[in-house]
């Protein structure tokens, strides 16, 4: 089911079978939507006018409680144990063990969230290691131009370095003054306020830089490959 890279096997079981069936599902909704996305499509706001521009991005509700959504494995991490590898086309590569990720510069960055499947979360404080901070360190080529996520449970997503370099992207270990739960991809994941949620990978395992573009687990399942909710762009 999960397409792994060796991180782990995937066990069949009833749990697992009911989660195929709702993977099945969300792949036909990505179907169908996409369908209508493609004439849908309107002109993104205008970026210019700090402020102007509504907070809740087209078709989006807004919710009060932060909802759990994943491929229905929660991986069990011991921060022993736990790695955070950077390769690729980077001149430093990384594997840093928790305490050298801690050891890293820490930021604070007030964010929204905004799922493809109609949630947004307001007001999250997110606490961790900046993107560019990483970029500092690792050193890409100038022939990288995309980067490939993998996480602990298999699931993998994909998104041009420049997202990646955004002012207010990392990999966030904290929410609001917690560590980060199991549950919503601690002990680290990725965070890209600017996108829809499902490219901020839950427990980050490896973070690849590229010349080619490589779609991730719901991009080659029919979700838009670039996952910008101002442009609405859910699936296909
Ligand atoms: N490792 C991993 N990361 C993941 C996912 C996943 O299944 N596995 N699901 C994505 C999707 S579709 C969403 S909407 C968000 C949900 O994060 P949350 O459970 O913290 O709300 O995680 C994203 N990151
Ligand atoms: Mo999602």
């Amino acid at each position: 089911m999960i397409d792994d890279d060796g991180s782990g096997e995937h066990k069949v079981t009833l749990l697992g079978r009911i989660k195929d069936k709702l993977i099945a599902s969300k792949e036909k909704t990505a179907r169908e939507r996409r369908l209508q996305s493609a004439s849908a499509g309107g002109p993104p706001p205008d970026a210019s006018g700090a402020g102007a521009r509504d907070r809740l991005p087209p078709g989006q509700r807004r919710v009060d409680k932060w909802p759990v959504l994943d491929l229905g494995v929660t991986p069990k991490l011991d921060l022993a144990d736990w790695r955070l590898t950077v390769d690729g086309l980077v001149d430093a590569p990384a594997a840093w063990g928790w305490q050298d990720f801690l050891a890293l510069p820490q930021v604070d960055v007030a964010a929204d969230i905004h799922c493809v499947t109609t949630w947004s979360l307001y007001d999250s404080v997110w606490g961790g290691v900046a993107t560019r901070d990483i970029l500092e360190r690792v050193r890409p080529g100038a022939e990288a131009r995309f980067v490939l996520f993998r996480s602990y449970d298999g699931y993998t997503t994909n998104v041009p370095l420049s997202r990646f370099a955004e002012a207010d992207a990392l990999i966030a270990h904290r929410w609001n003054g917690q560590p980060i739960g199991p549950e919503h991809g601690g002990p680290a994941r990725v965070v890209i306020p600017s996108l829809y949620f499902w490219k901020s990978a839950k427990w980050v395992r490896r973070i690849t830089f590229a010349a080619e573009d490589q779609p991730g687990y719901w991009e080659v399942r029919g979700y838009h490959n670039d996952a910008d909710p101002w442009r609405e762009e859910r699936y296909g």
